[in-house]
C-alpha cells in the first residue's frame, strides 16, 4: 500500500497521566507525573498512526482531547499529507494564534500521520525523510539531583554508559547549585559530559555570576538561564559565559527558533518536536539550525526524536527522558548511552492494558 492512498477517518485522543519513575523537581515546578495526550489517526485504508505529547500539567489534558475532537472534521477524508495539513491548519487557526495548548495538540496530530505513512511504507520514518536509524548519543536527563541520596541512581546511569547527564539547578542559592553540580561532577568523573538546566529562573546578572562559579566543573552547556522568551537575555548571559548557551524546548514553531538565531541567543538550539510543530516544524527547524551551523539536541520524546535527529545535520545530543516508556510495547532502543530509532513509522504501539489503568 503506497502512502498517497491513505485517507484519514478518524482521529481520536486519550489523556493519561502517568507516574514518573523519576519525578522531576525543577526550579520552575515539580512535575510528579507524565499527563500525556495519545494521537491515533485511523485511515480508511485500516493502517493507524499513533503519536502522544506532553501536556505538562494535567489541567491541560482535557481542553488538548477537546480540542483534537473538534478539529476531526477539518480532516476526516482528507489524504494523510502531514504538511498540507500543517498548511489547512496554519491557515484555519491564523486569527486564533497556535502557540500553546493548539499547537501542542496539532503537534501530536502530525506525528501521528507520519507515523501512518512510515507504517504503511513499512520504513521507519527517518528512512521515509531520506535518511536511516542510526545510534544517537544520549544523555540521561534528571530533576534536581542530592548527590548522596541519589548517589546509586547516578551510578546507574554510569553503568548504562550514558556519555552525558543533565541537572536541574536554580532551585536554592548559588551555593546549592555548586553542592550539587561539584558532588556529580565527583561521582561521575570529567570524562562525561556534564549539563545543568535552570529552567528559566534566574535574571541575567544572577545567571552571569552563578555560570561563572560553576565553570569550574567543566559543564557541557548552560540550560535557559532565563526566561525563554527573553531572547535579549539568553544573548545577554551568552555574551558574557565561559559556558556554551543551550536553550530552545520552548521556541514555538520554526518561526520562533528564527527570532532567537536572530537574536543570538544561543550557542545550541534544543528543538521540542511538540512545540516547534510535530515532525513537519522540525524539518524546517533543522534546516535552520544547519544553515547556522547551530548543533541540535532534542527535547524528552525519545521515540520521534531519535528519528528526527537521525536525519538532522547538525545531530548533537538526544536527551533521554523517557516519560512514556511504561505505555509501549516496546521501548526506544537504548543501547551502551546511544538511542536508535525504531520503525516501522515512529515505532510507538501502545501497551492497551497499561494505557487503560492511567486513562483520565
Ligand atoms: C523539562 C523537561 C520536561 C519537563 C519539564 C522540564 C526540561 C528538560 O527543561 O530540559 O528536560
Ligand atoms: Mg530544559
Amino acid at each position: 500500500m503506497l502512502a498517497d492512498d491513505l485517507t484519514i477517518r478518524a482521529v481520536t485522543a486519550r489523556a493519561v497521566d502517568l507516574p514518573l519513575e523519576r519525578p522531576m523537581r525543577t526550579a520552575s515546578g515539580f512535575l510528579p507525573t507524565a499527563p500525556l495526550v495519545l494521537v491515533d489517526v485511523a485511515t480508511e485504508e485500516g493502517v493507524t498512526g499513533s503519536a502522544y505529547v506532553f501536556a505538562y500539567t494535567p489541567r491541560a489534558l482535557g481542553p488538548m482531547v477537546n480540542f483534537l475532537a473538534n478539529v476531526e472534521d477539518m480532516v476526516k477524508g482528507k489524504p494523510v499529507a502531514p504538511r498540507e495539513r500543517a498548511r489547512d491548519f496554519e491557515a484555519a487557526f491564523r486569527l486564533l494564534g497556535r502557540q500553546g495548548l493548539v499547537g501542542m495538540a496539532l503537534a501530536g496530530l502530525d506525528m501521528a500521520l507520519w507515523d501512518a505513512i512510515g507504517r504503511a511504507r513499512n520504513l521507519p520514518v527517518a528512512t521515509l525523510l531520506g535518511g536511516a536509524p542510526k545510534p544517537i548519543k544520549a544523555y540521561d536527563s534528571y530533576g534536581v539531583v542530592d548527590p548522596m541520596a541519589d548517589r546509586a541512581a547516578l551510578e546507574e546511569t554510569l553503568a548504562q554508559g550514558f556519555p552525558g547527564l543533565k541537572l536541574k539547578v536554580g532551585i536554592g542559592d548559588l551555593e546549592d547549585d555548586v553542592a550539587a553540580v561539584a558532588g556529580v561532577r565527583e561521582i561521575i568523573g570529567p570524562d562525561i559530559a556534564l549539563m545543568v538546566d535552570y529552567n528559566q529562573s534566574l535574571d541575567v546578572a544572577e545567571a552571569i555570576r552563578r555560570i561563572e562559579r560553576l565553570a569550574e566543573y567543566d559543564l557541557h552547556w548552560v540550560e535557559e538561564p532565563v526566561p525563554a522568551e527573553d531572547l535579549a537575555g539568553h544573548a545577554q548571559v551568552r555574551a558574557q559565559s565561559s559556558v556554551p548557551i543551550q536553550t530552545g524546548e520552548n521556541w514555538w514553531f520554526p518561526e520562533g527558533m528564527a527570532l532567537a538565531i536572530a537574536a543570538g541567543a544561543s550557542d545550541y538550539a534544543m528543538l521540542d518536536v511538540m512545540k516547534i510543530g510535530g515532525m513537519t516544524g522540525w524539518l524546517g527547524a533543522m534546516a535552520q539550525a544547519e544553515a547556522a551551523s547551530l548543533p541540535v539536541s532534542s527535547h524528552a520524546f525519545v521515540e520521534a526524536s531519535a528519528h528526527a535527529l537521525a536525519v538532522t545535520p547538525t545531530a548533537h545530543w538526544l536527551e533521554c527522558l523517557n516519560k512514556a516508556a511504561p505505555l509501549l510495547e516496546e521501548p526506544a532502543d537504548l543501547k551502551d548511552g546511544f538511542v536508535t530509532a525504531r520503525g516501522p513509522g515512529l515505532g510507538m504501539r501502545w501497551n492497551e492494558e497499561v494505557v487503560a489503568r492511567h486513562l483520565v
